[in-house]
């Protein structure tokens, strides 16, 4: 699977965000963040690269990824999930890994062989699932948005509608309860 969700409306525009899932069954982890990302205009990209099925492409795809423009790399994965730590082990960018949850440890697996990188080489280790993709996508973007100030500006727009968000809750649950 491969999306550039921005460069079929209009002229080819660089990805910023390169996503890589271990299998195309984390596909739904994928679908949350990339809903984050299109919500702030972030332009990315998804692929499936296994660090174990096809590691020879996941570390090509991480070595070249900063000469392709991308600037955050996200690596979702379940099991033992070494693919965040096999793209960082490849590229100089940001890597945030995303541990998918299911099979016997329901995550745990994946969250700990996501977040125990040796020294030297760190992955920035989101929540297990839905939240960490959704996280991980709103870290992407505070990463890019320290030099593009009119992603600062969306940033601050979502934290704002987050906010009255939950004050309409508690104004809800105040009058109900
Ligand atoms: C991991 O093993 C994948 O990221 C996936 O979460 C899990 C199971 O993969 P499939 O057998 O569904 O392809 O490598």
């Amino acid at each position: 699977m491969s999306t550039d969700v921005t460069a079929s409306d209009g002229p080819a525009v660089v990805p910023r965000v390169g996503v890589v899932l271990g299998s195309d069954s984390d596909a739904s982890l994928a679908e949350a963040l990339a809903e984050e990302l299109r919500a702030l205009a972030i332009p990315f990209e998804v692929r499936v690269l296994s660090a174990h099925r096809s590691p020879g492409l996941a570390a090509d795809y991480a070595a070249t990824a900063a000469a392709r423009g991308l600037r955050v790399l996200v690596g979702i994965a379940g099991m033992a999930n070494h693919l965040a730590g096999a793209l960082a082990a490849h590229s100089l960018l940001p890597v945030l890994g995303v541990p998918a949850g299911g099979g016997l440890l329901d995550g745990l697996d994946a969250l700990l062989s996501t977040v125990q990188m040796p020294p030297g080489v760190p992955v920035g280790t989101l929540a297990v699932g839905r939240a960490g993709a959704r996280n991980a996508a709103i870290l992407a973007a505070r990463i890019l948005a320290l030099d593009d100030s009119a992603l600062a500006a969306r940033l601050a727009v979502a934290r704002t509608r987050m906010t009255e968000r939950v004050e309409e809750a508690d104004r809800r649950i105040r009058e109900i309860l």
